[in-house]
């Protein structure tokens, strides 16, 4: 029914509407039906072709300090030639704002905490004229990020809505106990299950849906992060972000518009058409990019849901003062780190301080990745500091007379 209501809301006779899910759904694709989309049909290659180019142009004007309003690519209103984010009509936004996280927790003792979330099947915008049927925590990817303190009783509830399809739980990776609650949760639609456990490790942890295929579960978006606090909480910063990674595997190639149909075979042979930040082409680049000051601090929160690849996580332009490898949150961060590894199931925390005003892209360093829709950005606005950069202009320095 979802996926019947995304076509509804889809533009009719878009010469580009030819998913090959989407043919033979609407009875309408006979020829398209036979063809192997990966080298048949000129019209998905001229597609690939396009969101490559386009991709690299927003690529391009990024690593070279954006200023590229008027170009290429649209200026969104946050300058700097990033293409405006469209929503499609009837289709949900499911993009997680890396914002959107419960402040640090005030200095207290342990307590009793409550925990509330909801398995929601949803059809939501993947990329510019594209959705796919993901299933989330709370209706956003990644799910709702929870923040308890080491030594805190957490009471979990996990609703499965009504108008779900399939089973679903949770698999919290800071539980100590079977299946880290995934066993206790599982839950038919409409049910609603729950457990009861002691945070006794402080740390960044991933959750999951563990529902078989976990994969499968894990890759359609239902993945987020727990933040237990060590005691006396973590060193105070000006901002902090909420970033996943992830991947999605779709029968059509990337680039295809309409609404996007789950390739199992992909997913089994490791094979991702998209990777992603916090659900979706474009996330936090023309939807909702990061943004600070120059001389503040800022925290990035980064998990990979996965379900399959390691990111190499990197911010273009900036050097992360402090690491929290593995997200061990207990010992002495690392200095002055330019890459991470990052696992699935993993997560890390870093910080840096902001000097230099521009555009700072988040990537992961596999670098064919950003083709696949992998790319943030940090927007950071302040003055000027010519003591730590500044570009010169050979045609008007005296020194190339
Ligand atoms: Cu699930």
């Amino acid at each position: 029914m979802c996926r019947m209501a995304a076509y509804a809301a889809l533009p009719k006779g878009n010469p580009e509407f030819c998913g090959r899910g989407m043919g033979s759904m609407f009875g309408s694709g006979s020829a398209a039906g036979a063809l192997d989309p990966e080298k048949d049909n000129p019209m998905r290659i001229h597609q690939k072709s396009r969101f490559t180019a386009s991709v690299s142009v927003l690529a391009l004007s990024l690593c070279l300090g954006a200023g590229l309003a008027g170009s290429a690519a649209a200026d969104d209103g946050h300058g700097g030639g990033v293409p405006a984010h469209v929503q499609m009509e009837g289709v949900a936004d499911i993009v997680r704002a890396p914002t959107d996280l419960p402040p640090p927790l005030a200095q207290r003792g342990p307590e009793h905490v409550r925990i509330d979330m909801q398995t929601i099947e949803v059809t939501g915008q993947l990329d510019d004229g594209a959705s796919y049927h993901y299933w989330t925590f709370d209706g956003k990817v990644p799910g709702p990020f929870v923040r308890v303190r080491v030594g805190d009783t957490v009471e979990v509830h996990l609703k499965n809505a009504d108008d779900s399809v399939l089973m679903h739980n949770v698999d919290f990776h800071a539980v100590t106990g079977p299946g880290g609650g995934g066993m206790a949760t599982q839950a038919a639609p409409g049910e609603a299950k729950g457990f009861v456990f002691k945070a006794l490790n402080p740390g960044l942890y991933v959750y999951h849906c563990a529902t078989p295929p976990v994969a499968q579960h894990i890759s359609a978006g239902m993945y987020g992060l727990i933040l237990v606090e060590p005691e006396g909480g973590l060193p105070k910063v000006d901002r902090e972000f909420y970033v996943m990674q992830g991947e999605l595997y779709t029968e059509e190639a990337i680039g295809a518009k309409g609404d996007l149909m789950e390739s199992y075979d992909k997913l089994i042979a490791e094979r991702p058409e998209y990777y992603l930040f916090n659900g979706a082409v474009g996330a936090l680049t023309g939807q909702k990019p990061l943004t600070a000051k120059v001389g503040e601090t800022v925290r990035i929160y980064f998990g990979v849901g996965g379900p399959n690849a390691t990111s190499s996580f990197h911010v273009i332009g900036e050097i992360f003062d402090r690491v929290y490898s593995f997200a061990d949150m207990t010992s002495k961060p690392l200095t002055n780190v330019q890459t991470i590894t990052v696992p699935p199931g993993g997560a890390a925390a870093v910080e840096f301080k902001l000097e230099v005003p521009g555009k700072y892209i988040l990537v992961d360093h596999a670098l064919s990745r950003l083709e696949k829709g992998l790319v943030g950005i940090l927007n950071v606005e302040g003055p000027d500091n010519p003591a730590v950069f500044k570009v010169l202009n050979p045609e008007k320095s005296a020194a190339v007379n």
